[in-house]
């Protein structure tokens, strides 16, 4: 085992690494820019290293910053956390060459999943059931009027170098296909500087499911049933729930199945999320992440697992502490995201917190690098906490919510809080019944 690992991050997911590792006896190293001279993480960890200056790209993202912060403190291992470097195959590659160890999947998998069409056919080949559309990339518009007229309209065109959501262009009738495709190309052009693009069948009211995987680089893998992260505003997710309130014990067991045989099969190591459409009852895979998620801790409360810490010991060659036969899904969690942002525009809200009280009590957690007097920075993500809430059912799950949101206090910046509060009211939040598009339709009629 590892005795001092390099935390690439800052915020609460830095806190969330740094616990694991005390929790296994690890030491822990901060880096952090100038501008986080003064942030929580700092203060946790047992060592801490200024790596740059506020901006991400001179800090954060500074590869040759990080491994001689590594270097500098005997770090034999980094944990990148989510965003930042995460899923940057190359990074990783420079981590390997110095006789680091990446705590997290190895640069050909990051590579694989980072281009999506390659992530696709991988997919498809392994099994996995994923959108009706074109086969790899599509060179010419005849090509794409081809494709189109197999699968019918509505299509949508989408940036094999992109993901999440940028990069795509809806095409709903054959007029407006030439138009789509040719726009798609050179916003990827211009944005990845790679105008490789494909075509699928566009989907119109799914739910984004997505199945958590965890593999231990040797073959072996198991599932860790879904997440319904269909609650989403400009492709940001806002909340988070496990088990899927549509996804039922022989579906779960079904997909996870597939989704943990693909993994196995190509040997990946450490956490991964299968993301799907899901609609009238059928799985559509559309993109892989190879990272920790945001959202982990719904996956863990209803698990009862600790996901870092697994990623750290299969990273050290330890094997997983469970096997598929122990994991069953216990209760529902709600995960929400508490962003810095001034609604209804939802613009950043940075600025000094005056007053800070975290939520507790039975089945509350709150992941958050926030304290009394903490400035927030205005150079990075708006998230600022999460809440996490668990019950026995649901319905417990949404009360728990409620009363968690009523306690916390956070003062001297706007918040998402008001936000979740309005949620919690509406009888489709309450019965589960929403799609991918459900909050962004809500918004426009309440608030503006
Ligand atoms: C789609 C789709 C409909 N049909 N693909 C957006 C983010 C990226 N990960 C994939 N996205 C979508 N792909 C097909 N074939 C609709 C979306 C989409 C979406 C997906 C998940 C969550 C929120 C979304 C909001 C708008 C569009």
């Amino acid at each position: 085992m590892f005795d001092k690992i390099l935390i690439a991050n800052r915020g609460e997911i830095a806190l969330r690494v740094i616990r694991a590792c005390r929790e296994m006896g690890i030491a822990s190293v901060a880096v952090h820019s100038t501008a986080d001279a003064d942030a929580m993480h700092v203060r946790m960890a047992d060592e801490a290293v200024c790596i740059g200056p506020a901006p991400s790209t001179n800090s954060y993202l500074s590869v040759p910053a990080i491994i001689s912060a590594c270097e500098i403190t005997g770090a034999q291992a980094i944990h990148p956390g989510y965003g930042f470097l995460s899923e940057n195959a190359n990074f990783v590659q420079v981590v390997e060459d110095h006789g680091i160890t990446f705590i997290g999947p190895t640069a050909e998998h990051i590579r694989i999943m980072g281009d999506k069409i390659t992530a696709k056919d991988t997919m498809k080949a392994l099994g996995v059931p994923c959108v009706p559309g074109s086969d790899g990339g599509v060179p010419d518009v005849a090509t794409a009027e081809k494709v189109a007229a197999e699968i019918g309209f509505p299509v949508i065109i989408k940036a094999t170098a992109g993901g999440g959501g940028r990069g795509m262009k809806l095409a709903r009738s054959p007029a407006e296909l030439e138009h789509a495709f040719r726009t798609a190309r050179s916003e990827a052009k211009a944005a990845f500087g790679n105008d490789e693009v494909y075509i699928e069948k566009y989907l119109g009211r799914p739910r984004h499911i997505e199945i958590q995987v965890f593999g231990d680089g040797k073959g072996r893998a198991v599932h860790l049933g879904e997440r319904d992260c269909s609650l989403q505003r400009r492709h940001q997710k806002v909340f988070e729930e496990a088990p899927g309130p549509v996804i039922d014990a022989d579906t779960r067991a079904r997909i996870g199945k597939t989704c943990a045989d693909a993994v196995a099969r190509i040997g990946y190591s450490g956490a991964g999320t299968i993301e799907f459409l899901y609609e009238d009852g059928e799985f559509f895979f559309i993109e892989m992440n190879t990272r920790l998620q945001v959202e982990h801790p719904v996956t863990e409360a209803v698990f009862g697992v600790d996901l870092v810490r697994e990623q750290i010991r299969v990273a050290a060659g330890e094997p997983m502490e469970f096997r598929q036969e122990d994991l069953a899904v216990n209760g529902h969690a709600i995960e929400v995201r508490i962003n810095a942002e001034k609604l209804p525009g939802f613009s950043p809200s940075p600025g000094r917190i005056t007053q800070y009280h975290a939520p507790g009590g039975l089945g509350v957690r709150m992941d958050s690098a926030l304290y009394d007097g903490y400035r927030i920075p205005p150079y990075y993500d708006s998230l600022i906490g999460k809440l996490i809430v668990q019950g026995r059912d649901r319905p417990e799950a949404l009360a728990r919510l409620k009363r968690a949101l009523g306690e916390l206090i956070v003062d001297g910046v706007d918040t998402t809080v008001p936000l979740f509060r309005m949620l919690l009211e509406e009888p489709d939040i309450q019965s589960g019944d929403y799609s991918i598009h459900w909050l962004e339709e809500w918004l426009a009629r309440n608030v503006s």
